[in-house]
């Protein structure tokens, strides 16, 4: 078949059964172009995207900015490897440390690498820095967290799907309940060799779980008491999603170790980095740690435009101010609706919980309604369905947004 053939849906849905893994259940659209909120499949409906790629397409889809800039830099230089260096990546490196309060990135290239080069950078900190014996390290992470999908990542989730016969696991790694400061104290007052507590400033693909207020920050108290290391994954929650830049300046705590992934790029491209000041990114030697493609001159410059995107164009204010108009409405409908148990979240980050148990199909249904309705959406674990359009959306399409949820669960039929 040549490849740019006009295909059906169901062509491509045919295309991918017989040829491609089956490594997701995706909703049964087919998009072939996408801009700004809005997305289209290849029969030409448009569609407002309320997942943005699990908030990878915070600035929209296809953003000119982005784009130019990913465009013009792969007709120059794509790949030099990190054997030399490149005219882009230290701009990049200066401008994202500025930009979050750092000394030192080290780039990567998908959330799950970021996540895996925190861990390394954690565990040599504390073998070379804080005296921990070799091969005792032990890193507290909590319960319902998705940090990505690599074998010692999934060896600490407790997601039976992700890690079912994936073993040998990873070992050293300590689960405690989230949002629970009592269970991080005692971890820590119980694990001499504690090194560093991995975690989701909101648990996004448990269901959008908001910690309680003053969690965080408390948290990380905890981890200076007992010189262990905070590190916050804002792989989804980053770049803007929640509100602010990062979800962890809602409470104005600064981690030790910071994740970005995702929005990092806009979208357009996989970006990852691990930021962290010089006392800990100095146990990073020359050659320790590295990839092929992580801190290329392409990523270097898409990383900066979606990074400036967001600040010229406000979008984590933006968040914060629809977000709460998303929450407001929705707080306003949900008392007239026996479906919809609640709503939570921060900016553009929510989820509804759908009044039904977690094994029903009654969520994945309301996400075929809406997408009829024109509103592609998604649930993450059973009963709830994230809803996270990108950050450019305007009080008029949120609101069109709105009414096309209200309605769709109005007329919903279990
Ligand atoms: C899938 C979930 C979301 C992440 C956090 C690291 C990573 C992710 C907080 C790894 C990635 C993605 C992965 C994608 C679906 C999506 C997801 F449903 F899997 F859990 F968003 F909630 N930290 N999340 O959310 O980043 O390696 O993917 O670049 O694997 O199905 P990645």
């Amino acid at each position: 078949m040549a490849v740019l053939e006009h295909l059906t849906s169901q062509q491509a849905i045919d295309l991918e059964n017989k040829y491609g893994a089956h490594n997701y259940h995706p909703l049964p659209v087919v998009l072939s172009r996408g801009e700004g909120v809005y997305v289209w499949d290849v029969e030409g409906k448009r569609y407002y995207d309320f997942l943005s790629a699990y908030s990878a397409v915070n600035q929209g889809h296809c953003h000119p900015k982005i784009v130019g800039a990913m465009l013009d830099q792969a007709k120059t230089l794509t790949l030099t490897s990190r054997a030399f260096y490149n005219d882009m990546l230290g701009r990049f490196e200066e401008y994202a440390t500025s930009t979050f309060g750092f000394d030192k990135l080290l780039p990567m290239n998908t959330g799950a690498e970021a996540v895996e080069t925190a861990l390394k950078i954690c565990r040599r900190w504390a073998y070379q820095k804080k005296g921990i014996p070799e091969n005792q390290a032990q890193i507290i992470v909590c319960e319902n967290n998705f940090h990505g999908r690599t074998t010692t990542i999934i060896s600490f989730s407790n997601d039976p799907v992700a890690r079912v016969d994936y073993g040998p696991y990873t070992q050293g790694f300590i689960k405690i309940e989230y949002d629970n400061l009592m269970a991080l104290e005692s971890a820590l007052e119980s694990n001499p060799h504690a090194a560093g507590f991995l975690v989701e400033p909101i648990q996004g693909e448990a269901g959008v779980y908001v910690p309680s207020e003053g969690y965080l920050k408390k948290a990380k108290a905890l981890c200076e008491q007992y010189n262990v290391l905070f590190i916050a994954d804002e792989v989804q929650t980053g770049i803007g999603r929640t509100g602010k830049m990062l979800a962890v300046d809602h409470e104005e705590v600064t981690p030790d170790i910071l994740i970005l992934g995702k929005a990092l790029s806009g979208g357009a491209y996989p970006v990852s980095a691990v930021l962290a000041n010089d006392e800990i990114m100095e146990v990073i030697t020359p050659g320790s740690h590295g990839s092929t493609f992580g801190g290329n001159p392409i990523a270097a410059a898409v990383g900066m435009a979606a990074l400036e995107v967001i600040k010229e164009e406000e979008l984590a204010e933006n968040a914060e101010e629809l977000g709460k108009v998303f929450r407001d409405e929705l707080n306003k409908f949900i008392p007239t609706c026996d479906l919809v148990v609640k709503v939570r979240g921060k900016g553009l980050l929510n989820a509804i919980v759908i009044n039904d148990s977690e094994d029903s199909s009654t969520a994945w249904d309301i996400c075929m309604a809406l997408k009829e309705n024109g509103l592609l959406a998604k649930p993450t674990h059973g009963n709830i369905i994230r809803f996270a359009p990108p950050l450019v959306m305007n009080h008029e399409q949120l609101l069109d947004c709105v009414s096309i949820i209200i309605k769709t669960l109005r007329n919903f039929n279990q």
